[in-house]
Order: C-alpha cells, then structure tokens, then sequence
C-alpha cells in the first residue's frame, strides 16, 4: 500500500458556535493517539501543531452573527497553513468546531485550482451547513461553510478562491436542515443524500454514485467528517446532536469505501467536543474512523480469491 505523508494541522476553533469545548479537540485526537494510528498503517506522520489566528476586524449586517473578527482570522489563517501543507501530503485539520472548514477547504480550493485539478468535497453530517452570514437565524457560523464553498453571498469574508461547482458537492448523513436551508438548497444541483435515502438505499450505492463522478473527472476530494453524522449513542461528544444518525458500522463503511477509492487528498474533523465525551470514546471512534479511511481493515484479504471476497 502506498504509504501517504499525513501532515496534521491542529485548528482550535470555537468561534462558530456557543457552547465552549471543540478548542479541546486538536489535543484529544492527539491524546486518542491519531498519530501512532496512522504510523501503523505506514503512513508518515508531521504535526504541524495548533495554528494561531489573529482576530480580523469585522462587522455583519446580521447581528445575529457573533465572532465574526475570531472567524475570519481563522478562515486566512487555516486556508494559509492548509494550501502550503498540500504541497507535501494530504493535510488533516483536527477541529475545533465546523467553521474552520472556511478556511480548510478554501486553502484546498486554491491548490486545487493551481494544480489545475478539480476539487470534489463530500459533507458528512446531520446538517446541511448551507446558511450564509445573511440568513442564519443563530448566528453561528459552522452553520455556513458549505455555503460558502459552493460560491453563495458572503460579503464579511474573501472571495472563495474557486467556488466548488454544485455537482461535485455531497452531502451524506443530513437529518437537521433549516427552511432558509432548505430553500436555497433547491435552487442549487447538490447530491442530498439525506437519511431517508441512507435508509432506503444504504450508503454504497449512492457513495459510490459520487466517487465515480471523481474518479471520472480525476478530481481531488475532500472530506469533511462532523461527528454529528454519527448517531448519539457511539459519538456523544459533540454539541448538537441529531438522533438518528449513522451506525457504528456505516459510518465504518464509508470511510472503508472512500480508502478504496484511493482519492481522497485532505480531510477535515469537526465538532468534538472533549468537554461532552464519555472516557474518550468519541476521540476514540473518530481516531479509528480516520485509521480505516487511511487503510484499516476488518481483515486483510490478500488475494482475489480468498473466500469471503466481495
Ligand atoms: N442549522 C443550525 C444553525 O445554523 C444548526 C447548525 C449546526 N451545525 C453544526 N455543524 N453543528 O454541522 O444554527
Ligand atoms: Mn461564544
Ligand atoms: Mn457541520
Ligand atoms: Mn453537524
């Protein structure tokens, strides 16, 4: 198995929410031992340690919205740090909460575009993350970024460096969508593969449906893992949970397929929150998640013909 250069980008963002804990999160995946995981599956691991932002000053038109000076210096400075580490290897952002992937993806959006390669991004999570500054009704900003990748209005922040058309967008797992939410998702040709479709038609078929597309198109792919997407029961770290969410084992597959299709260039993990954790077992699923999207496997079979083979 080719070995890959994991560079892990520690992002300790709280600002994009209320409820104060995901800035722990860079040290419990570290703690979980995200590292020695990778390392023994081959891979070569460089921690980039925490970034640092510097506050850029702001204001809204919404007034709903609250740390946006936070938010926009995270955004520069996580798009920065992750455009130069996709340069040597395939940047993982530990979060901190949803927001940072402002910033993450739109560093891969600019490397991307430089590379002149295509860039696909897969939304796993109860939410569709599709407000903007100007019709989020919270005021919290993790509730944004897909959104802004996708090139809609965000006059408080920089232009996306190449918005992300909408057919290389899936959302999977989704269960929780505000009507503003939902309204522009109409307007848009976005894969909604919400949990009713997860239920009917589980979650091969239609992953596979998007990975061919980037494979066809020799896309680079994102992946943007909120711990939301997993149901409460096995991920009870995080701030807002959705009942009914993916499986111990679903979400497994996912991350099983999407290493098999080999394309998968940087990730992003959000929304743990250390603070709400039961003895580390959410650190623990999310560092196991991550060890079978890097190659883990149930059981090694190594030929075609071994019985048991799909
Ligand atoms: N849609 C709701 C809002 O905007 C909830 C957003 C929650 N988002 C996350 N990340 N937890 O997916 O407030
Ligand atoms: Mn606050
Ligand atoms: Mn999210
Ligand atoms: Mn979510």
């Amino acid at each position: 198995m080719p070995q890959t250069h994991c560079l892990l980008i520690g992002a300790p963002v709280d600002s994009g929410q209320h409820r104060p804990g995901c800035l722990m999160g860079p040290a419990a995946y570290r703690t979980a031992g995200l590292a020695a995981a990778l390392q023994a599956l081959g891979h070569r691991v460089t921690d980039l340690g925490d970034v640092v932002c510097n506050p850029v000053e702001a204001t809204s038109a919404n007034p709903a919205v609250h740390h946006l000076p936070e938010t926009l210096g995270w955004t520069r400075a996580l798009a920065e740090v992750g455009e130069a580490a996709c340069v040597q290897g395939m940047p993982i952002f530990l979060g901190g909460d949803h927001s940072l992937a402002l910033g993450s993806v739109a560093g891969m959006a600019a490397a991307a575009k430089a590379a002149g390669r295509p860039l696909f991004v897969l939304w796993l999570d109860a939410h569709s993350d599709f407000h903007t500054p100007g019709t989020t009704v919270s005021g919290n900003l993790h509730g944004t970024p897909v959104a802004y990748l996708a090139g809609r209005d965000f006059p408080e922040f920089p232009p996306f460096p190449a918005p992300i058309p909408p057919e290389n967008i899936c959302l999977f797992g989704i269960r929780s969508v505000d009507a503003a939410e939902h309204a522009a998702l109409l307007q848009h040709e976005i894969a909604i593969n919400d949990m009713r479709v997860l239920d009917e038609r589980g979650v091969i078929a239609p992953l596979r449906e998007f990975l061919e597309l980037v494979e066809a198109a020799d896309g680079l792919l994102h992946v943007s893992l909120d711990v939301d997407f997993l149901d409460p029961s096995v991920a009870p770290a995080v701030g807002t949970t959705v009942p009914g969410g993916a499986t111990f084992r679903e979400a497994h597959l996912v991350m099983e397929l999407l290493h098999e299709s080999r394309r998968v260039t940087s990730l992003d993990l959000v929304e743990l929150n250390p603070f709400l954790d039961e003895r580390g077992r959410t650190a623990h699923l999310m560092v196991d998640l991550v060890a079978s999207l890097m190659g883990k496997k149930v059981f090694d079979r190594p030929t075609r013909s071994f019985r048991g083979q799909m």
